[in-house]
């Protein structure tokens, strides 16, 4: 059985599961729970897994995969139905478009160990990390809202009426927002789809309340 190594509050870790709960693929959930105490060395087992020291890993049998849109893509490939990339290489193409904004642009800067470095050594206390992160979200979701309203593909969903890799993106990342306090009214589009994907049962199934981790939770908790 596919095993994967999450962490609940985990935005990438969320994604595949989205991908894994969309695709019906039953998994075994392995949390890493140390990264709730914001400690950013894993055990040494796991280091041996995942070099990068984060999550998610996807194990499939002897087949190691870490990145959560190379495991989307790998699942994709391997496990085809039902798809969660367009056709059209031109729609594919806009589906990535909208991942890769948020995965490369919007949250490796939010990520525990830049909070941590902005903490120390650069001396930032927690308004100015808040700053920080709400500057960079702000200035990725202009860019998506703008992409969604002038797209010729946007349906429901990012594409269309299916979700697709770009709402399994879009999902996390306004969980993200909202969990670090960062006001959505100037993305009505962003809103409306992400309200409608949390409704939908894979996507109900991935939250991160509802993960077997979510019950470590401690209110002091900062990742
Ligand atoms: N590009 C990676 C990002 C993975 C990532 O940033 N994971 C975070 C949790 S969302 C993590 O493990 N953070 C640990 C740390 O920052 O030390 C992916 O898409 O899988």
């Amino acid at each position: 059985m596919l095993k994967l190594y999450s962490y609940y509050r985990s935005t990438a870790s969320y994604r595949v599961r989205i991908a894994l709960e969309l695709k019906k693929l039953p998994y075994i959930y392995q949390s890493v729970s140390k990264l709730r105490k914001g400690e950013p060395e894993f055990t040494a087992e796991y280091g041996e897994i995942n070099p990068q020291k984060m999550v998610p890993t996807l194990i499939d049998g002897d087949v190691v995969i870490t990145q959560s849109l190379a495991i989307i893509e790998y699942l994709e490939e391997r496990y085809q139905k039902p798809a969660l990339l367009p056709i059209d290489a031109v729609a594919r193409a806009y589906t990535r478009q909208i991942a890769l904004l948020i995965g490369c642009d919007i949250h490796p800067l939010n990520i525990m160990r830049v909070r941590k470095y902005l903490t120390l050594p650069i001396g930032l206390n927690h308004v100015e990390k808040t700053n920080w992160y709400h500057y960079w979200l702000g200035e990725g979701l202009n860019a998506l809202e703008k992409l969604l309203v002038n797209s010729k593909f946007r349906g429901d969903f990012c594409y269309g009426n299916e979700p697709t890799i770009a709402d399994i993106f879009l999902v996390p990342q306004v969980y993200n927002a909202e969990r670090f306090e960062y006001p959505l009214e100037a993305y009505p589009n962003i809103y409306k789809i992400y309200e409608l994907c949390v409704k939908h049962p894979a996507f109900v199934a991935a939250q991160p309340d509802l993960q077997p981790d979510a019950s470590e939770y401690h209110p002091d908790d900062e990742y």
